[in-house]
């Protein structure tokens, strides 16, 4: 999440003893992997998630109730939560003709979103499709799908991604459930520490990109050497997302779309996935080593801490992913630097 070394004591405390915030899930026009890849997450899992961190007083996916049932204890939680809830949106909503083409107890899906969202706390949307509109709004967008809001007309917490990165909504969760106040967001709605960085910055593949070996096509010797996937038309070079910090599934260490050799095809991002070929070679953003990277006379060891390092970058006006990237880099001299200091003292010492 990016944030100074000492907070996870805050977090615990937060986690521990907070009030378990109430949390209404909505689904609209989506696959429901948003909710599946959340069914996947082990650190919290699921269980202790919904069940010790917050309240999810509303979700149809993992409702017991149905219909009438269900329909009553969203309208209980809201009401018993008013100005305090979470409400998370899964799915694009459709404006076309009324909003015909998504109605759920009687309602449209734009009637049911403005009705929960007037006294949420604050509304996060979940995936591609609720941040603006992902699969659903393809062109020619027959139901006129939208994302949560622009539907709302108001900022929105965004967690794009087809389907999105579960620990992105745990992490976003927690941090309101510390600070109590949401994560510092980028000029699209998404959290700086989760999307602060282009895909492209933490690739384990770059080395082979910036040497020039690249995979020519599927099973090829480069491909299977694990080179860089930029010729298959890997959208890393434009894509704001953690995925290969954060890995989906818990399953490796390459548990990501190009750790298991394919192209990242840009999910997160508006005006990549779905709209750009899949295969199209990708805009390079940055061909060089972004500047908070570590000079070689910093990696010699001027003593700089992990905390001055993490300064630094916040006053640099780096995202909070910057930070810990350049505190992570500037830290690996500290050990090197103490060396250097204790040379002369065993020299003296004999
Ligand atoms: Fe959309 Fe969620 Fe893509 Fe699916 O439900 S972000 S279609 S993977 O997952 O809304
Ligand atoms: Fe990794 Fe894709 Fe960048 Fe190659 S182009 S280094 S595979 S993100
Ligand atoms: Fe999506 Fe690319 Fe990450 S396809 S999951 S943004 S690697």
């Amino acid at each position: 999440m990016g944030l100074p070394a000492g907070a996870d004591a805050a977090i615990a405390k937060a986690v521990e003893s907070a009030r378990r915030p109430s949390v209404i899930w909505l689904h609209f026009q989506e696959c429901t992997g948003c909710t599946e890849s959340l069914l996947r997450a082990n650190h919290p899992t699921l269980e202790r998630l919904i069940l010790d961190i917050i309240s999810l007083d509303y979700h149809e996916t993992l409702f017991a109730a149905a219909g009438h049932q269900a329909e009553a204890a969203r309208r209980q939680a809201m009401a018993d939560n008013k100005g305090k809830y979470l409400l998370v949106v899964e799915g694009a909503i459709p404006t076309k003709d009324k909003g015909i083409y998504c109605r759920i107890g009687g309602q449209t899906a734009v009637d049911l979103l403005k009705e929960c969202a007037t006294d949420a706390a604050a509304v996060v949307a979940i995936g591609s499709c609720a941040s603006w509109g992902g699969v659903p709004s393809t062109k020619p967008n027959p139901t006129g799908s939208e994302g949560a809001g622009e539907v709302l007309g108001a900022k929105v917490v965004n967690l794009p991604g087809c389907p999105p990165n579960p620990y992105n909504l745990i992490s976003t969760v927690v941090h309101y459930l510390t600070f109590n106040k949401l994560p510092e967001l980028d000029a699209k709605g998404r959290p700086k520490f989760a999307y602060g960085r282009l895909i492209h910055e933490n690739c384990e593949r770059r080395a082979h990109f910036d040497a020039g070996r690249f995979a020519g096509e599927f099973g090829d010797e480069g491909h299977r050497q694990g080179w860089c996937l930029y010729k298959l038309g890997c959208k890393g070079p434009e894509t704001h997302a953690n995925c290969p910090a954060v890995l989906f599934g818990d399953v490796s260490n390459a548990s990501w779309p190009v750790g298991t050799g394919h192209p990242c095809i840009g999910c997160t991002e508006k005006g990549i996935v779905f709209t750009k070929p899949i295969h199209a070679l990708a805009e390079l953003k940055t061909v060089t080593p972004p500047i908070f990277f570590a000079r070689p006379a910093e990696e010699r060891g001027t003593g700089v801490t992990f905390a001055a390092a993490a300064a630094l970058a916040a006053i640099a006006g780096a995202a909070a992913g910057g930070t810990a990237m350049l505190a992570r880099n500037l830290g690996k001299s500290v050990p090197e630097a103490k060396a250097d200091v204790a040379a002369p003292d065993e020299q003296r010492g004999g």
